[in-house]
């Protein structure tokens, strides 16, 4: 079982890159509503980029783009519940990527 995800925007400001992440809440009026990232493991051996699911993007000249990302594992049913796009691409040492900039509730799981 494996969790991959593909998603086209459009409407972005153009020729910017953002971060975009699995979080573990649901999107509401406070971006903070979202949570923290979902992390299938906790282990710190293993890196940020690996046990969680980014999906950082950069948009064309239109302001389109496309995120992909495929994981070897399957996401658990109520453990995630949105996917945020940030401000600025993700820093991989610390999974971080500025202010929430969208939110969309996503049923991950089962
Ligand atoms: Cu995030």
């Amino acid at each position: 079982m494996q969790t991959s995800m593909w998603g086209p925007l459009a409407g972005l400001p153009p020729n910017r890159s953002f971060g975009a992440h699995v979080h573990t809440g649901h999107c509401g009026t406070d971006p903070l509503t979202s949570g923290g990232h979902y992390q299938h493991s906790t282990d710190p051996s293993v890196p940020l980029a690996d046990r969680e699911v980014w999906l950082d993007l950069t948009s064309d000249e239109h302001g389109r783009a496309v995120a992909e990302v495929i994981r070897p594992w399957v996401i658990p049913a109520g453990a995630a519940g949105s996917v945020v796009i940030h401000a600025a691409p993700t820093n991989p040492a610390t999974g971080s990527a500025g202010a929430r900039l969208l939110c969309t509730d996503v049923p991950f799981g089962g």
